[in-house]
């Protein structure tokens, strides 16, 4: 059994999509192992998006993340890292398939719901950036 890590993001959860997305996760046949709502400091999402900080969205995509609160999950399934990926949609909505949560939800390549993992040790760094080992059920 695989785990990743998941967050609704602050747009998501201001429209009220958090229950449908929840829905959508558990219907794909994911098990929600860990979940806690939680708001993001500007510390916490500049260390989480570090990766990007020589990218020219990174100051938007921190004041993003920071603008409400989020739901942090982990989501253990077989494969789960590709299939939470698969199911996320594209990172651009406009280029998302049919049935993903971007392509459903998603405004725009900022504000586009849900993050994901997109490696083993991405996953393996991720779950205790927000998770103790004693919240993973
Ligand atoms: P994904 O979330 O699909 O893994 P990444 O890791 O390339 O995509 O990007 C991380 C986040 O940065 C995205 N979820 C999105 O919120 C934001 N982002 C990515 N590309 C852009 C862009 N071109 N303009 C604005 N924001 C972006």
């Amino acid at each position: 059994m695989e785990r990743t890590f998941a967050i609704i993001k602050p747009d998501a959860v201001a429209q009220s999509y958090t229950g449908q997305i929840l829905a959508m996760v558990e219907g794909a046949g994911f098990r929600v192992v860990g979940l806690r709502k939680t708001r993001l400091s500007e510390a916490q999402a500049k260390a989480f998006y570090a990766v990007h900080a020589e990218r020219p969205f990174y100051a938007g995509l921190v004041t993003f993340m920071t603008e409400g609160p989020v739901v942090v999950m982990v989501l253990e399934k077989e494969g789960a890292i590709a299939a939470w990926r698969a199911l996320m949609g594209a990172t651009n909505p406009a280029n998302a398939a049919e049935g993903t949560i971007r392509k459903k939800f998603a405004e725009n390549v900022e504000r586009n719901c849900v993050h994901g993992s997109d490696a083993p040790e991405t996953a393996a760094a991720e779950i205790p950036f927000f998770f103790a080992a004693s919240e993973l059920l």
